[in-house]
């Protein structure tokens, strides 16, 4: 686990996955996102039984490896039966408090945040990184709200200490106004999963924002 913690340090391009927008299926983007050099997959899931998540988590565990970090979206108790390396939860999942304790201090807890005072509080209540957005309007996930736009970023950024990842909307093109913004990390859905190629596109991301940090 101390591992998989240090990898959050290097987190450059972040998959989560969408198996209704996938072009060729959740753990074919896992396996090419990871061979292509993401450190961080979250299994993103809102249609299928608990039974087949747990099944298809199990999987994507192992496509992880001691590569890149697994969460799972929402579900702790999928996250636990798997041993996975943890959770992303949002502002009306379970309480980052009670996902704690279920979970140990071990396991990484990201929580999404919409602004600078809901990323506060993620610090105090123990998230290890917080999942900002949308920074712009997406139509991935239906109740996302209207993007912040790339300028909120860096205010959330300077008020906490830990990783800031940017979501929604966001592309090849867009990609830079994000990581000037000042996000550690970002997460692009639609454009690495409808894609037929996600190992070209991870790679691509990947190169673009150590280029663009590197400045
Ligand atoms: N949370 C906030 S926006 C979003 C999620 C899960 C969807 C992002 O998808 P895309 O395709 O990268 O805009
Ligand atoms: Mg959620």
């Amino acid at each position: 686990m101390e591992h998989k913690r240090k990898l959050l340090d290097i987190i450059d391009f972040y998959l989560v996955t969408d198996s209704s927008l996938s072009k060729k299926g959740t753990l074919s983007d896992v396996e090419n996102a990871v061979a292509a050099g993401c450190r961080i997959v979250q299994y993103r899931e809102k249609a299928r039984s608990t039974k087949d998540m747990v099944l298809e988590a199990a999987q994507i565990k192992t496509l992880c490896g001691s590569e890149a970090i697994f969460l799972v979206n929402d579900r702790v108790d999928v996250a636990l039966a798997v041993d996975a390396d943890g959770v992303h939860i949002g502002q009306d999942d379970m309480p980052i408090g009670t996902a704690r304790q279920i979970l140990g201090k071990d396991k990484i807890i990201g929580l999404t945040v919409h602004n600078i005072e809901e990323a506060l509080d993620a610090e105090n209540r123990g998230a290890d990184y917080v999942g900002l957005g949308p920074i712009y309007d997406t139509s991935t996930k239906k109740d996302a709200g209207d993007g912040i736009g790339p300028e909120s970023i860096k205010a959330v950024k300077d008020a906490i200490g830990i990783p800031v990842v940017a979501i929604g909307g966001i592309n090849k093109q867009n990609s830079e106004s994000v990581i000037v913004g000042g996000a550690d990390s970002l997460v692009a859905i639609s454009a690495v999963v409808c894609s037929d190629n996600v190992a070209r596109e991870t790679e691509a991301f990947i190169k673009l924002i150590k280029q663009i940090k590197e400045i």
